[in-house]
């Protein structure tokens, strides 16, 4: 039984995998959780982040407003479904992440600068007040995602380098960081391999610590007659070495399937920002932008994740 390495989180949303269903990723029953009715003047509402926080859990969520502006606002949620979102913008820019170390939370999303867009890094204690750190790199990046710990000493950042448009490319890196200004010692994680994500790769919640390394949940997209698809896939990382990919599935966990996640502003997008998971019961909560529209949300477990992309290895 593969092992999450981490808090236990009893009160994270779950649902039974629907019997007979035989994927490892399974979708909640009332989806999606968000949609633009959550907040006023909302044109949609859709990669976000969420951790538990007191006694239940708080998130920053990707509003893009009436103006089409791109904003992130905080919201909170007693249990993880049920979302309050505040109307503040806490800062410009997109997509999300977000993950505690030593006792603060901190944001990465992509940051919005004149030259194109970098990775914004912003630190919190209760979600009301915000310091902003340098951003990670120059432009032009995206899926910037912080690993939940300390790695040898050193905050680890995994980043996709891209152009100023809907990039026709893109591998993950990752950097290294003693003080989370200055970031060097850039390793190559992953290139697209399989058609489900010929044209780019992107990591997508906080990678989550097991017993085998690093679970990590990431984007892929196809490039097809009718635009991009974007699905998600999933990995496992070395401990020490996450730049090391031990596992990889050979094919998506997730792909555009309802309607909701194949109708909407972006059609046929499923992109994975968050996850919440449950150390004691191996339990994962999957948080993911549907159709460039809502917030949805899928259920798997370590054991049934890690088991899948085992028997679909890319690199056995
Ligand atoms: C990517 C990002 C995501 C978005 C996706 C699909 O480049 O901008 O925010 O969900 O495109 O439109």
């Amino acid at each position: 039984m593969a092992k999450i390495i981490g808090e236990n989180i009893s009160n994270i949303p779950w649902q039974e995998k629907p019997e007979g269903y035989k994927y490892p990723v399974w979708r909640y029953s009332g989806n999606p959780v968000i949609t633009r009715d959550n907040l006023y003047m909302a044109n949609s509402i859709f990669n976000s982040a969420v951790v538990p926080y007191g006694d239940g859990f708080a998130g920053v969520f990707r509003v893009d407003v009436m103006s089409r502006d791109h904003t992130l606002v905080v919201g909170y949620s007693k249990d993880a479904i049920n979302w309050e979102l505040e109307e503040k913008v806490v800062f410009r820019g997109y997509d999300p992440r977000l993950c505690l170390i030593d006792g603060k939370y901190y944001l990465s999303w992509v940051n919005l600068t004149p030259h194109g867009t970098t990775i914004g890094i912003a630190y919190t204690t209760d979600f009301k007040e915000w310091t902003q750190l340098e951003d990670a790199c120059y432009p032009v990046a995206r899926n910037g995602v912080l690993f939940p710990r300390k790695i040898n000493g050193e905050y680890v950042l995994l980043i996709r380098p891209c152009d100023r448009g809907h990039t026709p490319y893109g591998d993950i890196f990752l950097s290294h960081s003693k003080d989370l200004t200055y970031w060097g010692k850039h390793r190559f994680v992953m290139s697209p391999v399989k058609n489900w994500e010929m044209t780019k790769v992107g990591a997508g919640p906080t990678p989550i610590e097991t017993d085998e390394g690093w679970l990590m949940f990431y984007h892929g997209v196809l490039t097809s007659c009718n635009g991009f698809t974007y699905a998600m896939g999933a990995a496992i990382l070395d401990k020490d070495e996450p730049w090391k990919v031990l596992h990889r599935a050979d094919c998506f966990l997730l792909a555009p399937h309802e309607l909701y996640e194949c109708v909407g502003d972006v059609p046929n997008v499923v992109f994975p920002c968050a996850a919440l998971a449950d150390a004691e019961t191996g339990r994962i909560a999957i948080y993911y932008g549907a159709a460039d529209t809502s917030v949805a949300m899928a259920f798997t477990t370590v054991d049934e994740t890690i088991a899948f992309i085992k028997e679909h290895d890319l690199l056995k």
